[in-house]
């Protein structure tokens, strides 16, 4: 693939677990070395759901940190927190005056959202991927690396791109969706579904949780019965793949073929090559000081902002503000 602007962000919505880590940030520090990359924290993407204004903060650093730990370095991409750069929230509004409502009213995402949070379905729920065009679109971004939930999404943006584009002469090039081969990682105690916060605490293991804490989990993963193949054994099976040696992974999946797999000593050794695998990421997240992480986030806002500012000068100019 040729060098690429690379852009993707997360939410700030508390730690970080496996399906975040395999689906996005895995991804995301193998792309900082060889393209130009943003990695932006939403806030006020996060301030959409239900949130605790008093801890919303916290969870930004907290997640910067996690960045960091993880390996995403500031020598070789821009990390950076959404409200650092007040021109996402300009650009989302003119692309508001272009967007028809009919396209917003298909997003699956904002009818779940809607479905869950019957009490607060604001108009920034509804308006969320708009906010999310104008971010990538803010730097020109060519490939935006994104779980498959996000398709829709990055669809209306190439949308968005093509209606600027038509009303106002040619200005946003189409980012495309970069997907990357992601094992899915399930619930533990729910193998049906995601690997989801929202499920609850139990149901992920979060990067930084302990080794005792990782083992406590996996050893109440659910398998029922079924030799090896039953929807909470493969998770398990996924689960090693991603954490395991190779050696160890074949021998399981042997195992599990000729119906000999024993969940107790695949739960065990699980447990323990996932805190292995997270060992560093621990070390770092605790070493990392509140001071330097605000520091980081503070140069990468400072150089964002210097595209971005670049970005709307261009398209005020354009839709004939200035
Ligand atoms: N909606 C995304 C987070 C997000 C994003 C973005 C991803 C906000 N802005 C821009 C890619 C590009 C999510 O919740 N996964």
């Amino acid at each position: 693939m040729p060098k690429q602007t690379i852009f993707s962000g997360i939410q700030p919505t508390g730690r970080l677990h496996l399906g975040n880590y395999l689906g996005s940030l895995r991804h995301f520090v193998e792309l900082q070395t060889k393209h130009d990359c943003y990695f932006m924290i939403a806030d006020y993407h996060s301030i959409t759901e239900d949130y605790d204004p008093r801890r919303k903060r916290a969870q930004t650093l907290e997640l910067a940190a996690e960045f960091l730990a993880a390996g995403l370095d500031p020598k070789k991409c821009t990390i950076f927190v959404q409200s650092d750069v007040p021109e996402h929230l300009e650009l989302a509004w003119i692309f508001n005056a272009i967007t028809p409502i009919s396209l917003l009213e298909r997003m699956t995402q904002y009818k779940d959202k809607a479905a869950r949070q019957t009490k607060n379905v604001n108009a920034g729920l509804f308006d969320y991927p708009v906010l999310q065009a104008a971010d990538i679109l803010l730097y020109h971004a060519t490939a935006v690396p994104v779980g498959a939930d996000q398709d829709q999404h990055l669809e209306l943006t190439r949308e968005i791109v093509r209606l600027f584009n038509n009303r106002f002469g040619a200005t946003f090039t189409e980012p495309k969706t970069l997907h990357t081969n992601v094992p899915k990682v399930m619930s533990l105690l729910a193998p049906d579904k995601k690997m989801s916060k929202s499920l609850g605490d139990a149901h992920c293991i979060h990067l930084d949780d302990e080794p005792d804490v990782v083992a406590a989990k996996i050893s109440k993963a659910v398998t029922d019965t079924g030799g090896g193949t039953s929807l909470g054994a493969r998770n398990l099976l996924t689960m090693s793949e991603a954490f395991s040696s190779k050696k160890t992974y074949d021998s399981f999946l042997a195992d599990s073929a000729a119906g000999t797999l024993q969940y107790a000593k695949l739960k065990q050794t699980l447990a323990k090559d996932i805190a292995g695998y997270f060992a560093d990421f621990r070390t770092k997240k605790k070493k990392l000081h509140t001071k330097r992480v605000e520091a980081i986030l503070a140069a990468g806002a400072k150089r964002a902002a210097r595209t971005a500012t670049k970005t709307m000068a261009a398209v005020r100019k354009k839709i004939g503000i200035r």
